[in-house]
């Protein structure tokens, strides 16, 4: 993954659970540390840093961008995205350059509003964001799931804290962790989820605008998703690079040294190869900060599904929507009433995010549980249930037996 594309990094407004030791545990940084600081922008935090690490970093990193010329341009668009996306944020929340709050469009705010409001046909751009809660049906744990997640299992990857396993800088003293799991959730060992099946029928409808995803699993490209209404925010498995001299590999080369458990070394300088998906405190993709600007203003109903929305700058885009726009959580938890830019705005205001428990809120619903059963009864309330099963090969299959 190129190192040049934006300013604005993956890393989370929160770090739960953080051991003390990983504090100290992480390498002084190499290069990345300025990034890392315009990353501290949009509330967050590296988990790995002291403060007095992070104000030392602050003051190279000034100094390193005064000499690095050559990276203004790129510079110059990644902050056009961000000032893009705290603009729509602003705009949204403290009613700056017009707008005001949005009209009502849900006739009821729930869930028989928002199929209500799907019938009508005024529905015509949903957006889904999705994260790992979408997957776990299909064997994959998430982050933060009781039992499951990788919180629970951090022994068997030897990490002093889960977020460690896509933390770059701990990634480049200790790849063992991440190549044990990316051996374990390689993709082509696990099939979409009815909840992927879900958004592929939303496609077929004709009425999805974009799908983005924090998922690295590419399952929604198993599920027939086209590569175009597809945005991997965190990056993909398909390609990897050299971390030093940035040869690419493919992904047969990658699968084979994983599966040998070997550590991907480069064929050119020895250095580490790691696939091309976006760890914390890396670069998010170009397409993503393309097309965020031009997808979110035109969405009309924004799909959260599975998803603890705390990774950022991914978790800021459920402000970026119109303020009319509702948007619908699909999700165990309740997520996204947090304010992810508080870090930035430092108080200014009181409240942002999902407006699910306010007296105020017009558009907010949030079905709580399962993804999958959040996506059936969707799409049973849609009446499109039968289409749905036709879609799911497992459901599909049972449906033909039944009918022999
Ligand atoms: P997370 O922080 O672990 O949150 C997952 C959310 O989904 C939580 O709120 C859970 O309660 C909820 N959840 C879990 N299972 C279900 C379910 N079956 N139905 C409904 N809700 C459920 O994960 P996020 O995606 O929010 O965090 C983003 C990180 C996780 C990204 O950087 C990913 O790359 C990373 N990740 C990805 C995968 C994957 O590719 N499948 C797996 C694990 C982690």
């Amino acid at each position: 993954m190129a190192d040049s594309q934006a300013a604005v990094k993956q890393g989370e407004t929160a770090a739960p659970n953080k051991a003390p030791e990983a504090a100290t545990s992480a390498p002084a940084d190499g290069g990345t540390k300025c990034k890392n600081l315009e990353g501290a922008m949009g509330g967050m935090r590296d988990p790995s840093k002291t403060k007095e690490q992070e104000e030392s970093d602050e003051e190279e990193c000034d100094e390193n961008e005064l000499e690095d010329d050559d990276d203004d341009d790129d510079d110059d668009d990644d902050e056009e995205g961000f000032m893009g996306m705290l603009q729509n944020f602003l705009r949204t929340k403290l009613d700056l350059g017009g707008g005001g709050e949005g009209e009502k469009v849900l006739d009821e705010v729930s869930v028989e509003g928002v199929v209500k409001y799907i019938k009508s046909g005024k529905c015509k751009n949903i957006i889904t964001m999705a994260g790992a809660g979408i997957s776990t049906s299909a064997g994959i744990p998430d982050f933060r799931s009781p039992g499951t997640g990788l919180y629970c299992n951090l022994e068997k990857y030897n990490l002093p804290f889960p977020e460690a396993i896509f933390d770059i800088e701990f990634f480049k003293v200790n790849p063992k962790p991440f190549f044990v799991l990316a051996k374990d959730l390689y993709p082509g060992a696990f099939n979409p989820t009815p909840s992927h099946w879900f958004i592929r029928l939303l496609h077929e409808k004709g009425l999805l605008l974009r799908h983005y995803t924090q998922n690295i699993d590419t399952l929604e490209h198993v599920a027939g998703l086209p590569a175009e209404k597809v945005v991997e925010a965190h990056g993909t498995f398909r390609t990897s690079h050299c971390i030093g001299c940035q040869k690419e590999y493919t992904q047969d080369w990658l699968k084979e040294e994983i599966f040998k458990d070997l550590i991907p070394k480069c064929e050119e300088c020895n250095n580490l190869v790691k696939p091309d998906i976006v760890f914390f405190r890396e670069d998010l993709p170009a397409k993503f900060f393309e097309l965020t600007q031009s997808d979110f203003p035109k969405c009309d109903l924004l799909l959260i599904l599975g998803t603890s929305l705390t990774v950022q700058p991914f978790a800021m885009l459920i402000n970026n929507v119109p303020p009319s726009c509702p948007r619908l959580l699909i999700n165990r938890e309740k997520a996204g009433s947090g304010d992810p830019m508080m870090g930035l705005l430092h108080g200014m205001l009181s409240s942002s995010g999902l407006a699910l428990d306010s007296p105020r809120n017009i558009r907010d619903v949030a079905l709580l549980g399962d993804c999958d059963q959040g996506c059936a009864k969707l799409a049973d309330l849609l009446g499109w249930k039968d289409e749905y099963e036709k879609l799911i090969p497992c459901k599909a299959e049972k449906g033909e037996k039944a009918e022999e």
